[in-house]
């Protein structure tokens, strides 16, 4: 008995408060049988540092860290904490912001440098695996950076050859990270007004990289300590992030491997099958998960499965490779960014494919507990593990590397151990809405359009727009203010446009689906998705895809009707469960871009209420834009509606308007 006593259990999550997915609270409870350690374990088991949580803790120089927590009543009169050097909790917090925005931006805008030197290798044709696959959005993209598509021959305008196009759209591309002078060129796909804003204020982004390394330089121990001023190059980095890194990252890869258009698939873990060598293929990247979709796809390797026992492959994503490969081949979606380790508790998961973001290290821990080959590709995101394999991956041999680890994957289909246990959940999705395709899709084929949007939402049909974006966070139930925000939004009739891990989500509750509108909208928003047959979610792609929501909120204001402005339309930003420094950079590009923004469990800018009131009030009357914070998920939502309805109001679109049957009278009376 007293032996007994001393036994003490470890400290683990309770899976029905860990996630609202009932696939995942199974997986978890697998893994504690197992005495396997997930995230949900240590969420519990490890507190986050309050003081860190308020961002006022200052580690830029060896005097620190500074911690200048706010007491607990607030602070009455003067501010006077001060790190050593002085800087106030409002430099405190606006330089720990600054470099969370410099890091997101670098992380999205990496990603787009990779794919720029893809993107020229194939327009050189240095590689095989890669090619022109779009030429309409390479036609489409070129003018925006000053490359011509026509050529004059002879006084006569002719189209100029494809392959001369691409070539000088990438390297214009590539240059924008590191061009010695001028701005971005893709700020003047922007509307006018806002293009001019951001001349004034002087946050015209020059090039994509200098403007990280300002911020590291400006939050740089003794530089810049004024936080509106800090604020201000946080837009402009996080402006060349959305209108700069991410949509050149999206369009490119959308000129490389199709711009996406609606098609089917299915999300959550249930999709991975018993009998099938799994992939899971997990990070950010498309230029990898494309190879290995197509290599998975190939007979001879097809055939190579069958030699081993297995029925065929079968391919999952997870995070935002799960989105890019989902919205344009409809492969399956295996799980949001909190399941990674859950794919491999399956014990079916026979090769994770890693690139870069949001891979967690205990991914190799967990995958030593299994048969599971866990493998890194990229050069700059390895792992200290010992059990992790490395297989570089290079577009100039890009398909033999993926030959090499979907055959490595099939191989080890034969060495699982543990009893595979696959959770029977999944859904049905349909995502691929592309600005182009959702252009197609609400104005007809012959005459895509925006105008039918602006119409319903002039009439009050659709309520406004919502973007519901972003990560997981497991300090918050997994899933749960996602959907409950969602839902919440298209009840209210408020179109949701979606992207990342609530893009996953949202396919996991069946939200993704045309069906679901008659469930779980109101009447307006779900008249419209049945006519016009498309679901009140409208999945939008990855997180470097949010670029995709600012030209569609573009294309609105083109449209007509709403206001010369992203920021005079009845539309709101929202990142329910968020977690990553990309998360915060796209919060103020959105912001800076007009949009209201509100993000869930809390920000890194309460210790500060002085810099945290100039974010979430001041800086709406420079940009339009501000951000707010709610974590309750049906307040969060109604703060959402309430800026919507706010706009409507100043569009004077706020009072239904009741259909008139005029007689001749009343009709001469109104054109006198
Ligand atoms: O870039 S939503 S957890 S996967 S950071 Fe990561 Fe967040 Fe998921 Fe995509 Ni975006």
């Amino acid at each position: 008995m007293a032996d007994e006593k001393k036994v003490k259990k470890p400290k683990v999550a309770d899976p029905v408060k860990a996630s609202m997915d009932v696939g995942t609270q199974e997986m978890l409870a697998r893994a504690q049988a197992l005495d396997i350690e997930t995230i949900f374990d240590r969420s519990v088991k490890m507190k986050p540092c309050n003081i860190g949580l308020q961002g006022i803790c200052c580690k830029n120089c060896a005097m620190g860290p500074c911690r200048v927590p706010l007491p607990k009543g607030g602070i009455e009169g003067e501010d006077t904490r001060k790190g050593l050097c002085g800087a106030t909790a409002n430099t405190i917090a606006a330089r720990n912001f600054a470099r969370m925005v410099a890091a997101g931006a670098a992380a999205h805008s990496d990603h787009g440098r990779c794919v720029a030197e893809v993107f020229l290798s194939a327009a050189r044709k240095e590689t095989d695996a890669y090619k022109i696959k779009d030429v309409n959005k390479l036609l489409a993209i070129a003018p925006h950076l000053g490359v011509a598509t026509t050529v004059e021959v002879d006084g006569e305008t002719q189209d100029r050859n494809i392959d001369e196009i691409a070539l000088e759209v990438g390297e214009k591309a590539l240059n924008e990270w590191g061009k010695a002078e001028g701005e971005l060129l893709y700020l003047k796909r922007a509307p006018e007004l806002l293009y001019e804003k951001w001349k004034a204020q002087g946050a015209l982004p020059r090039n994509i990289d200098r403007e990280i390394v300002e911020i590291m330089h400006r939050t740089h121990m003794g530089v810049d300590q004024d936080y509106k001023n800090i604020t201000k190059q946080c837009t402009r980095a996080s402006l060349a992030d959305g209108w700069g890194g991410s949509m050149l990252a999206t369009d490119l890869q959308d000129v490389l491997f199709g711009t996406p258009y609606p098609l089917q698939a299915e999300a959550n873990l249930g999709v991975m099958k018993e009998d099938h060598v799994n992939i899971i293929v997990h990070g950010h990247e498309p230029v990898l998960s494309e190879m290995i979709v197509a290599m998975s796809q190939k007979p001879e390797i097809l055939e190579y499965a069958k030699s081993k026992g297995a029925k065929g492959i079968q391919l999952g994503g997870i995070c935002c490779t799960a989105n890019e490969i989902f919205q344009r081949h409809g492969v399956p979606q295996a799980g949001t960014f909190l399941q990674q380790e859950l794919a491999i508790v399956t014990g079916a998961c026979d090769a994770m494919v890693v690139d870069i973001q949001c891979v967690f290290q205990n991914l190799a821990n967990v995958a030593e507990c299994f048969h599971t080959k866990l493998i890194t590709t990229h050069p700059i995101a390895k792992m200290e593990q010992d059990s992790v394999l490395h297989i570089e991956f290079d577009e100039h041999h890009a398909l033999e590397d993926a030959e090499k680890i979907v055959r490595m994957a099939i191989d080890n289909f034969q060495n699982r151990e543990q009893e595979v246990m696959i959770p029977p959940y999944k859904a049905s999705a349909v995502g691929g809405f592309s600005v182009e395709s959702t252009q197609y899709h609400l104005g007809g084929t012959f005459r895509g359009t925006y105008y039918t949007l602006n119409d319903n939402i002039i009439n009050g049909r659709i309520r406004g727009v919502a973007g519901v974006v972003g990560c997981n966070n497991a300090r918050t139930r997994h899933n749960e203010a996602h959907i409950k925000v969602v839902k919440e939004l298209i009840k209210n009739d408020v179109i949701v446009l979606t992207t990342g891990c609530n893009g996953i989500a949202c396919a996991m509750e069946g939200l993704l689906t045309p069906e679901s509108a008659a469930v779980y909208c109101g009447p307006g928003l779900s008249e419209i998705c049945e006519t016009v047959g498309i679901p009140p979610v409208l999945h939008m792609g990855s997180c470097v895809d949010n670029s995709r929501l600012l030209l569609a909120a573009t294309e609105v204001v083109k449209a007509g009707g709403l206001g010369n402005d992203i920021c005079d339309l009845p539309l709101a930003g929202s990142a329910p469960e968020w977690l990553s420094e990309q998360a915060i950079s796209i919060g103020h590009y959105f912001v800076s871009s007009g949009v209201y923004t509100i993000f869930g469990l809390h920000l890194p800018t309460s210790g500060a209420p002085v810099f945290h009131d100039y974010l979430s009030k001041e800086m709406e009357n420079i940009y339009g834009g501000k951000w707010d914070l709610e974590a309750d998920p049906i307040k969060h939502a109604q703060l959402m509606i309430a800026h919507i309805d706010k706009k409507r109001a100043a569009l004077g679109i706020d009072k239904a308007r009741d259909r008139v049957l005029m007689d001749m009278a009343s009709r001469q009376a109104l054109d006198a």
